[in-house]
């Protein structure tokens, strides 16, 4: 398939791209090397980043907006490459090591043993590098499997940033060129996050990524908490290398759109951002960036606790894409309340999960429904003793 180009879903089993029809079944495969479950094939193609009524494609626009006056006609941006990509690029050409977690189906969504959805805009760092791209901007859909709570979902937003210096860049200042890129790079952040929000109290936090080196992460204050917004860092030279550019050095940020739109619109929970409710979607417009959400109503939400034994195969993330795949965006979190191994060495969990609609109020009939369900599920996909 071409990754240029990404259109619409034509009809609910079928994602087009690059005028190449992808039916269900080629996503969505009942095979031991595929995990995509049919709730993240219907978020293929949505592309919500590309509307600019929507919260997310404000924000784009906001931070196009930034670097088109601050760096006119440099960074060439791509909002339409596919999510499809092969581990290659999304792990091998990055130099994520091959035991990295992140590598494994427990956190990625895998078409087949060769081919993933991207789990962030880095898998297209490497090959626009070697297209001779110096300065760019990467919008698109990320999946990854992940926790359930108010600030993650499995399909998110991201936009990758690189940008490439020449030594006659920092021959002159009285720096060395890894320091130059870093102190450059932070500045590129810093001015962004005073244009999105004015004032917001942030921080930097040492961190690692195996793309980076020193690597960064931003967070801001938001709701009581410091929320991650974005990481970043030093382009590892290997990767310029690799792409030609032995005398380069680079820095390259991955900003996660949602965060920044939740603090931007003061949006409590990143479900909202994939509902069509119109006292959602009515209180953003276009270009305008100071609009705060004004949440329309807020329903009960009810928990309820499930125990068990489990195996040495259990996993969280396995756990919520149980509960995602019944309850949808009816569940609002996943969380481990109590956890404790007995004297035969058996451990066992205790979940609470809290089922919210953004929407509605739900009966009770209906959660007893989803959560018999749920530990059905949970019992028979898991290999968990329910207690
Ligand atoms: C990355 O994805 C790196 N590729 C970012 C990067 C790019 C680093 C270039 C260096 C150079 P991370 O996994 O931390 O890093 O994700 C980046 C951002 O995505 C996070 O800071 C967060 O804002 C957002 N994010 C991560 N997981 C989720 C999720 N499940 N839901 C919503 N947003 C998320
Ligand atoms: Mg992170």
């Amino acid at each position: 398939h071409s990754p240029r180009k990404w259109r619409h879903p034509v009809a609910a089993s079928l994602v087009e791209l690059g005028g190449v029809k992808i039916a269900r079944e080629e996503i969505v495969k009942d095979d031991p090397t595929n995990n995509v479950p049919d709730s993240i094939f219907s978020k293929l193609g949505m592309q919500l980043h590309r509307r600019g009524q929507h919260p997310l494609g404000i924000l784009k626009n906001a931070i196009f907006d930034y670097f088109d006056t601050n760096y006119p006609n440099k960074f060439n941006k791509f909002d339409d490459l596919c999510p499809i990509v092969s581990v290659k690029v999304n792990f091998d050409d990055v130099l994520v090591p091959a035991d990295h977690v992140s590598r494994s189906y427990n956190d990625t969504y895998y078409v087949d043993s060769q081919t993933v959805l991207r789990c962030h805009t880095s898998a297209h760092q490497a090959e626009l590098l070697r297209e001779g791209h110096t300065h760019f901007l990467v919008t698109g859909d990320v999946y990854r499997r992940d926790s359930i709570d108010s600030t993650h979902y499995p399909v998110f937003h991201q936009m990758e940033g690189v940008r490439v210096f020449t030594p006659a860049d920092w021959e002159g200042s009285d720096t060395d060129a890894t320091s130059y890129a870093a102190e450059d790079l932070k500045k590129c952040l810093e001015g962004l996050a005073r244009h999105l929000f004015g004032g917001v109290e942030m921080r930097w936090i040492d961190t690692y990524f195996p793309f980076t080196n020193p690597s960064f992460e931003l967070e801001i204050f938001f709701q009581e908490k410091w929320l991650e917004v974005l990481g970043c860092g030093v382009m590892e030279q290997e990767i310029l290398k690799r792409s030609g550019r032995t005398d380069n050095v680079a820095w390259a940020f991955g900003l996660g759109l949602e965060r920044l739109a939740m603090v931007l619109f003061d949006i409590p929970d990143i479900r909202l951002f994939w509902t069509t409710d119109e006292r959602f979607t009515s209180q953003f417009s276009k270009g305008q960036l100071g609009v705060k959400f004004k949440p329309f109503s807020k329903y009960p939400p009810c928990y309820k606790d499930m125990s068990f034994w489990i195996s040495d195969s259990f996993t969280e993330n396995n756990l919520c894409e149980v509960v995602r795949g019944i309850a949808g965006d009816l569940v609002e979190e996943v969380k481990l309340i109590d956890n404790f191994t007995n004297k035969k060495g058996m451990t066992s969990h205790c979940y609470r999960i809290a089922y919210r609609s953004m929407e509605r109020s739900l009966t009770d009939e209906e959660i007893n429904d989803l959560q018999w369900k749920v530990r059905e599920q949970v019992e028979s996909k898991l290999k968990v003793v329910l207690r």
